[in-house]
């Protein structure tokens, strides 16, 4: 039997993982047998009969969890050998809006425990409009900056600079990928800009920031941009944090300091082995996430993930919310990315 005391609760990077017991696989596994509704056909009916159950999952997962949301700052947490069963179908390798597979019952495991932490919602615009999203790799996205591609998935908060990013993300790993090489990428970057100079941050929080694209917002020397943000925002008065690996600067000044920040990312990230039945749970303010390369068989055996955005700031009642906002700045995408949206739907 797995021990408490075998668990390591605090790593160096914010980062604390639990493995569960037998006692609180056993548990959990009871509560969530009678808990019914299809998470994609009729979201809202699934979350309200999970709510009904929130109050009995298990004390040191709840405590675990609501760590991360006490924290009010960079943060993530593990929690192994979730039960998920042995049922798994194979991993799909088309888009999952267009296969008739759906509710795998693990969505119950990632809504129940995700949403002790906050609210989930999605965009309209992204996977078909289902809340939870699936992610596996598909061959004709193998080279975009997309969840289902196989080149680096470059490290990221989820959704930056657009009008309305999640507070965290969580990754539910059905199947981890069997050759070993795909790792879930981690890094505290409000930890990383907390040790810059005043003037460094003073040049972060200007909108001085963006993603070369071919659909751009602004043209400058000549370069096709999207709408050039900040990287430190502020929101209720503390310090907020949006960054992607390749994302460029618009003045020599500022470039420096995004090159110093690129560095200072890429050696402080945190690599981590997703194994089916595994939840990782980020805050989505204050850390940055990704994943390493990998090469797929694309045979039903790839590692699959699925995934819910949460906010703690758009719902006020726990029902009959509109869960699905837009994603307004889309249209500045680069076209590749565009192609791989709308194939998803
Ligand atoms: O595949 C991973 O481990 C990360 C995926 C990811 O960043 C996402 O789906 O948002
Ligand atoms: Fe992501």
């Amino acid at each position: 039997m797995q021990s408490v005391l075998d668990d390591q609760l605090v790593s160096a990077n914010s980062i604390r993982t639990i493995t569960l017991t037998t006692e609180e696989q056993r548990e959990l596994t009871k509560l969530t047998s009678s808990i019914s509704g299809d998470p994609y056909s009729d979201f809202e009916s699934f979350y309200q009969n999970i709510l009904k159950l929130q109050a009995k999952i298990p004390q040191r997962i709840r405590r675990e969890i609501e760590h991360i949301k006490n924290l009010k700052r960079g943060g993530a947490v593990i929690i192994k050998r979730l039960p998920l069963g042995n049922d798994l179908p194979p991993t799909p390798d088309q888009p999952f809006a267009k296969i008739t597979l759906h509710d795998l019952r693990s969505e119950i495991y990632l809504v129940l425990l995700a949403t002790l932490i906050a609210e989930p919602f999605s965009f309209r615009e992204w996977d078909a409009g289902h809340l939870v999203h699936n992610k596996y790799p598909i061959k004709s996205h193998r080279e975009v900056q997309f969840g289902s591609n196989a080149v680096e998935f470059l490290v990221h908060t989820e959704t930056p600079f657009r009008e309305f990013s999640p507070d965290y993300i969580a990754l539910l790993c059905l199947r981890g990928d069997p050759t070993g090489r795909a790792n879930t990428k981690v890094c505290d970057i409000e930890k990383i800009i907390s040790e810059l100079s005043d003037d460094e941050r003073e040049i972060l929080k200007k909108p001085y920031f963006a993603f070369e694209t071919d659909n751009p917002a602004v043209q400058i020397n000549g370069k096709s941009y999207t709408l050039p943000m900040p990287i430190i925002t502020s929101r209720n008065g503390e310090d907020v944090f949006e960054y992607v690996h390749d994302l460029v600067a618009i003045s020599e000044e500022s470039q420096e300091v995004l090159d110093k920040l690129k560095g200072k990312v890429a050696s402080s990230i945190t690599s981590v082995f997703l194994e089916g039945g595994d939840l990782i749970i980020i805050d989505n303010s204050h850390m940055v996430h990704g994943r390493s390369a990998y090469e797929p068989n694309y045979d039903g055996t790839d590692r699959w993930l699925q995934r819910l955005l949460l906010t703690s700031r758009l719902y006020r009642n726990k029902t009959n919310e509109n869960r699905l906002i837009s994603d307004k700045r889309l249209e500045n995408y680069t076209t590749a990315y565009q192609n791989v949206l709308q194939g998803l739907s």
